[in-house]
């Protein structure tokens, strides 16, 4: 099974070997892996050697270790691919997916707005505006933090019980126009302490910081979005065509 002569550590053919059985579901999600002392008769190598290409996959994410029991094969990691293409909400991407979107509302209020988002918004600092932050979770794991900034009169009866749904659909029913186009900008940033505990992963992990103004088909601005999305689940892709 491995070739002791190949340029190629045989911790990495170990590695590589025991992907194929994880691909080929000779162990499919759940089940055991064989200890490690099984392994390292049945390759011939040091149960270093084997420890090293178990942690590296255990550390990849497709072997999970449970103390006393063994190492299991893990669940592949929820990963989405996020075209920038269309203008879409958070609820009806998930659900195209068939994931199932929720929502955890933690902060609501209404604001007179900073002088940015007020201009972005279109409107002067004495309006109010409500200032939603919700944590956005996929089959129950926590996706993204989205800071919106809504024009009161828009939605002046906004609840916090709506917020648990899908604001863009709330908007479009609400107001009667539909939604129109967006502004975005995404940058690459470390999840700071408090959104890293939001979003349960390490401290100063690689996040993406995107904002987004959004208009109405009256052409007037309903919300300014600050969000912070995992990197880890994320990926963003766009088509271009030379011009
Ligand atoms: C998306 C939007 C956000 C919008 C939300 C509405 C970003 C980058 N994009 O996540 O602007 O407010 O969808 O989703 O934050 P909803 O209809 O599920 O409430």
């Amino acid at each position: 099974m491995l070739d002791k002569e190949s340029p190629v550590p045989v911790y990495i053919q170990i590695q590589e070997e025991l992907k194929r059985w994880i691909e080929e579901e000779k162990y499919s999600v759940g089940t055991a892996i064989p200890p490690e002392w099984e392994l390292t008769e049945l390759f011939g190598v040091s149960r270093m050697t084997v420890r090293h290409a178990v942690t590296k996959l255990v550390n990849d994410g497709l072997l999970q270790r449970e103390k006393g029991r063994g190492t299991f094969v893990a669940a592949p990691k929820l990963k989405v691919e996020q075209p920038l293409t269309g203008l879409t909400g958070f609820t009806e991407d998930m659900q195209a997916r068939g994931l199932t979107p929720s929502s955890r509302l933690v902060g609501f209020g209404s604001v007179f707005p900073e002088l940015e988002i007020a201009q972005e918004l279109h409107i002067k600092t004495d309006e109010k505006v409500f200032q939603v932050e919700r944590v956005r979770y996929a089959d129950g794991i926590p996706m993204a933090i989205e800071r919106s900034y809504l024009p009161v009169k828009l939605l002046p009866g906004l609840t916090e019980d709506q917020l648990q749904h899908s604001l863009y659909s709330l908007i479009e029913q609400e107001s009667g126009l539909s939604i129109d186009r967006a502004v975005q900008r995404m940058e690459a940033a470390l999840a700071k302490k408090e959104d890293a505990k939001l979003l349960q992963i390490e401290s100063a992990a690689a996040v993406l910081k995107i904002e987004r103004v959004s208009f109405l088909s009256d052409d007037k601005p309903f919300e300014v979005v600050r969000s912070i999305y995992r990197a880890d689940r994320y990926t963003f892709t766009v088509g271009m065509h030379r011009t």
